[in-house]
């Protein structure tokens, strides 16, 4: 199994490149982002709590998080060829539960692809996305900025986490769509390769 975190703080292209990754190698895409947006849509408690964080631009709860991908994990993990994780994890005890699990199932993550962007093209990126997205933490600058400082605070240790691990890559994410998923297309090669 082929097993990847796309990383990076809010609006630095981490959906727009997973939707590209997992067509090209054929992985399974697990946003937390998104599993908690459906969530919130179906009104499920799960959602109505996580709804609270979300709108203010806070992290929603570790325990929370964590319940999703475990039961994501044991659905999927048998019948994929790897995870591209998107979003997930945002804090150290997000990444200790992860390994954790994957011990469990005998995997492991192989690399994560660190997409460094600048908080002012950040806010740019994710105020235009607001114009069209529907979701009220995209539209007002303060809850975008609210979201970099939970970044700033929770979500980079988790870099220094993998570091550790000799697991990260840095990769520059201002640039074309195209061009940040070449730079991204070369790593993913070398781990298939390898
Ligand atoms: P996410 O859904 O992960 O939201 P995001 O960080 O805004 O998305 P992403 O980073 O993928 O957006 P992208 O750059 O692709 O999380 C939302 C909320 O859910 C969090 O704030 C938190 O409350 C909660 N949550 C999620 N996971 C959690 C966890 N593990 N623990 C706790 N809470 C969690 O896109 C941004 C925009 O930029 C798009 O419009 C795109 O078109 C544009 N763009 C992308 N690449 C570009 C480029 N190269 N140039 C110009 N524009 C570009």
């Amino acid at each position: 199994m082929l097993n990847i975190i796309l990383f990076g703080p809010p609006g630095s292209g981490k959906g727009t490149q997973a939707a590209n990754l997992v067509e090209k190698y054929n992985l399974q895409h697990v946003s937390t982002g998104d599993l908690l947006r459906e969530e919130k849509a179906k009104e499920t408690p799960l959602g109505l709590q996580a709804q609270k964080f979300m709108d203010q631009g806070k992290l929603v709860p570790d325990e929370v998080v964590i319940g999703m991908i475990s039961s994501k994990l044991d659905q999927m993990a048998d019948k994929v060829k790897g995870f591209i994780f998107d979003g997930f994890p945002r804090t150290v005890a997000q990444a200790e539960a992860l390994d954790k699990l994957m011990d469990l199932k005998n995997i492991q993550i192989a690399s994560v692809l660190a997409l460094d962007v600048s908080e002012e093209e950040l806010v740019k990126r994710i105020l235009k996305r607001g114009e069209t997205s529907n979701r009220a933490d995209d539209r007002d600058e303060d809850t975008i900025r609210q979201r970099v400082t939970e970044y700033e605070n929770k979500t980079a240790p988790v870099a220094t986490y993998y570091g550790e691990q000799n697991k990260l890559t840095r990769i520059a994410g201002e640039g074309t769509p195209e061009a940040i998923f070449d730079l991204l297309s070369e790593q993913m090669d070398g781990l298939v390769g390898a």
